[in-house]
């Protein structure tokens, strides 16, 4: 059947399909309803629905010679998917009465879907939103991922430490992913290279004597906002080769041969669950050469399949926007496949490989600059290390041309570090193999041109450009927030969730008495919800009365989790003191999970718990100050909690931050923030304004400058509030039973030239604060505030980011299915 009229042929009722799957799809008998072949069942009655959709948008994609987007990215957290396909396809009320006759709420059946938790933090959760808006926009973009069988670790909280559990999330099977092994890749690893002679005497390579694994491809369908659009998300996973279980067969042993299997598919078991940092270990290099390989083949494939061998036109119909450095080894692998495979020349194959790839950064943190020994990559990928040497001389050639003699730049900007052990710069060969290299906000890439990419910006600066992240605001409000999503379309209409600029219009409302009133009651709302998750994760009652104060993230020490307890620390001895002049009540949240091997992170996260158990149990404390630590903080956690949020922390070392994107979450919910001029901070302050945004610290600028000869334990001194602060800390005063644990956490604070100026940041920190509570007392000020904080969050739609990807980088353009509106977001 054709691909529309299967998509138009009338559906039967979603009651019908939802029984049918129910009974016989799954096998269920009828008594009792079971939320969990319930929500089995309703994915399956959605799916149905997208897969006709699915497959126009393919047909459409096929049928017109339009750029197509490959997102390659090691990392896509993509949460929940039920709630966010029923409002994209808008099918909500009829699932709701449909679910009556089971007597279920829609509610209960939605939280039986676990998270796909397929990334760490922001980096895997933009991939995510991004692949959100090029839907909603009927961009012909592909993401390109892992089918980890564990995601991002479950975090628990035992005795005030994180324990890491395995996130199993396909126990029970995945019904949103269809599997193609029609698609299976194959992808090699270790071996040789083998020069020969052509027939017409060009000399040629060949990787021989390979360890293969063959890559599965499994895809989720990603739908647009209400436009019939459908795009993939293609996950691969690892298995074994036949021949891989012969081989060893017939070395003689069974038991061999079933482990060697076990090596293959090792590859796609876990996700490494370090935020910004790299740990460098072999199986992290196969995981990424899988993904890039296994993607670039099914590419050349697909494009095979149509134009036979001609590569001519191959650039101007595809790109590969490559999510941070994990994917760049697709810069020498395209190199391979269309020299070794296909047969092309160099000049070909890198006039190719340039026009299509694209290098997003997310980082300017060292530890995170991913390096790789150029021994374990000549052990694994011999063929791609001999590319990236021929790279790398062309390249340095061009390098001796334009400064001669200059050795030292030569050096500095080698694809090859020599010392004090050879390794590869993957970000060097991300820029030096793309035609595009982006940060990810104003300052970071400002930061990026003139510091680390320095020589890069000097050599091409026409690669370099800003896309500042965003959000999408039909998870990130429209369904995290109901309440607020109904009065925003009363008062503007619907129209701003395919285009949050218009929420604009609210602005003029901000002075509105009544407006705020009702702004304000749907805050409360909010925070009652989350109020209960609080009470049901860790057994604290927030009280709706007080200020909710929020931090979630990663914990890290350049994020600052730190500087926030000193303040609660601080607030607490105030009140021990009986100084409550001008102070505010609060609830902190904190959330956020450590790297397993991040000691001083993990140690962070006691100490919010500790302090938790000696403030919340003070009954001085009551009626002032409360903090919670909410354990595994997640995407579906974030959905409850940044609706109900009234202050965002967003306080990290001025310079260390690329971007954030919680930040722009809470700010779309109506969260007022106290930030540095960190990251896309700056750009909200710009945003809403400087007087609806709670400025303090040092500058990036200012943090080069003052970190060398920056005195922490002269500061300490030098401030009562602080010397009392640490005092407590350093007295044992938190961990009276546990002596000295909080040891490395006081030296780090002392350390001279701390990187994180946490010392040099707290009296600039607290007298923000203090103002906030000024505010906050303001019902009409702080709701006024709260309002314009909502209505200037147009601008941190990721529709508009891609909108500039689409244009600046991509050069593509929207394809959308016929009989619906037209692609939504900025022309
Ligand atoms: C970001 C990472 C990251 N930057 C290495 N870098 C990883 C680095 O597994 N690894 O090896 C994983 C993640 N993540 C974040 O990207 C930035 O810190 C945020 O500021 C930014 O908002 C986000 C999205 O651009």
């Amino acid at each position: 059947m054709n691909a529309e009229k299967l998509a138009a042929r009338p559906q039967s009722g979603i009651g019908d399909d939802l029984q049918r799957h129910y009974a016989l799809t799954l096998g269920r008998d009828d008594a009792g309803c079971s939320h969990h072949y319930l929500y089995q069942a309703l994915v399956l009655t959605v799916r149905d629905r997208l897969v006709a959709q699915w497959r126009v948008t393919r047909e459409r994609y096929q049928r017109e010679p339009v750029k197509a987007v490959n997102y390659l990215s090691l990392e896509f957290l993509m949460g929940r998917s039920l709630n966010n396909a029923l409002l994209n396809l808008d099918i909500q009320p009829g699932v709701r009465e449909a679910l009556q006759a089971w007597a279920c709420d829609l509610e209960a059946v939605e939280d039986e879907e676990l998270d796909a938790g397929l990334g760490n933090g922001g980096l895997g959760r933009l991939a995510a939103c991004f692949l959100d808006s090029c839907a909603t926009m009927s961009l012909p973009v592909t993401g390109y991922g892992i089918r980890y069988e564990y995601g991002m670790f479950h975090q628990r909280i035992e005795n005030g430490y994180q324990v890491e559990f395995p996130d199993r999330w396909l126990r029970h099977g995945n019904p949103w992913e269809i599997e193609c092994p029609e698609f299976t890749r194959r992808v090699l690893f270790g071996g040789r290279t083998e020069f020969y002679r052509e027939s017409d005497g060009s000399q040629r390579a060949r990787w021989v004597d390979t360890h293969d694994v063959l890559a599965i491809p499994y895809d989720i369908p990603v739908p647009g906002y209400r436009n019939g659009t459908v795009n993939t998300l293609r996950l691969w996973k690892a298995e074994a080769t036949d021949e891989f279980d012969l081989e060893e067969f017939n070395a003689g042993s069974y038991t061999d041969a079933v482990a060697a299997k076990n090596q293959a598919e090792q590859i796609t078991m876990v996700l490494y669950p370090n935020d910004a940092s790299e740990a460098g270990k072999e199986l992290r290099l196969r995981q990424q050469y899988f993904l890039a390989s296994a993607s670039l083949q099914d590419v050349l494939q697909q494009w095979i399949a149509r134009r036979g061998n001609d590569f001519s036109e191959f650039a101007a119909h595809n790109a590969f926007q490559l999510n941070d450095t994990h994917p760049t080894v697709a810069v020498p692998e395209l190199m391979r496949l269309l020299m070794d495979l296909h047969g092309l020349d160099w000049d070909r194959a890198w006039a190719i490989t340039t026009g299509t790839m694209a290098y997003t950064n997310h980082t300017l943190l060292p530890e995170a600059l991913e390096v790789w020994s150029v021994s374990l990559f000549g052990e694994l990928l011999p063929r791609l290390l001999d590319i990236i040497y021929e790279i790398n001389a062309r390249f340095l050639g061009e390098v001796a041309d334009r400064w001669p003699g200059d050795i030292e730049r030569q050096a500095r900007m080698s694809l090859i570090q020599e010392a004090p052990e050879p390794v590869v710069r993957m970000a060097y060969l991300g820029i030096v193999g793309s035609h595009s290299v982006n940060g990810v906000a104003a300052l970071h890439t400002q930061l990026l041109k003139q510091g680390l990419f320095r020589d890069f910006h000097a050599f091409s600066p026409e690669k370099f450009n800003n896309k500042t992240n965003g959000v999408t605001p039909r998870r990130w409000l429209a369904h995290c927030n109901p309440r607020l999503k109904a009065l925003l379309s009363d008062t503007v209409g619907n129209a701003w969730i395919g285009n949050l600029e218009q929420l604009a219009a609210l602005a003029p409302r901000a002075g509105d008495a009544a407006f705020t009133e009702r702004f304000l009651a749907v805050k409360r709302d909010n925070k009652r919800d989350l109020a209960e998750l609080v009470e049901r994760e860790c057994g604290i009652r927030f009280d709706l009365d007080m200020m909710f104060d929020v931090q979630v993230k990663r914990i890290h020490e350049y994020k600052r989790q730190l500087l926030n307890v000193l303040h609660v620390i601080h607030v607490y001895d105030r009140v021990q003191r009986g100084d409550t002049d001008g102070l505010h009540p609060r609830c902190v949240l904190i959330g956020g999970k450590a790297a397993p091997g991040y000691a001083m992170a993990k140690r962070i996260i006691k100490l919010v718990n500790n302090v938790a158990t000696v403030v919340n149990r003070d009954p001085r404390m009551r009626d002032w100050l409360r903090i919670a630590f909410v354990p595994d903080y997640r995407v579906s956690t974030m959905e409850v909690i940044c609706p109900g949020t009234d202050l965002s922390e967003q306080i990290s070392t001025a310079g260390k931050e690329a971007s954030g994107t919680g930040n722009m979450k809470f700010m779309m919910n109506g969260a007022v923030t106290i930030g540095t001029l960190d990251g896309a901070n700056i750009e909200i302050r710009e945003a809403v304004g400087e007087d609806n945004f709670f400025l303090f610290g040092l500058t990036a600028t200012e943090v080069e400058a003052a970190r060398q000869s920056c005195d922490p334990s002269a500061i300490i001194a030098g401030d009562e509030d602080l010397a009392r602060v640490v005092n407590l800390l350093e007295c044992g005063h938190f961990n009276l039973l546990e002596g000295g644990i909080f040891e490395p956490v006081c030296a780090a604070l002392r350390a001279p030239g701390d990187p994180w100026m946490t010392a040099a940041d707290f009296r600039s920190y607290v007298d923000a604060q203090r103002r906030v509570d000024a505010s906050f007392a303001d019902r009409r000020a702080w709701g006024r505030m709260s309002v314009l904080n909502t209505a200037f969050s147009g601008r941190f739609s990721s529709d508009r980011t891609i909108a500039q990807y689409r244009d600046e980088i991509w050069r593509t353009r929207a394809l959308p299915v016929s009989a619906h509106s037209p692609g939504v977001g900025p022309a």
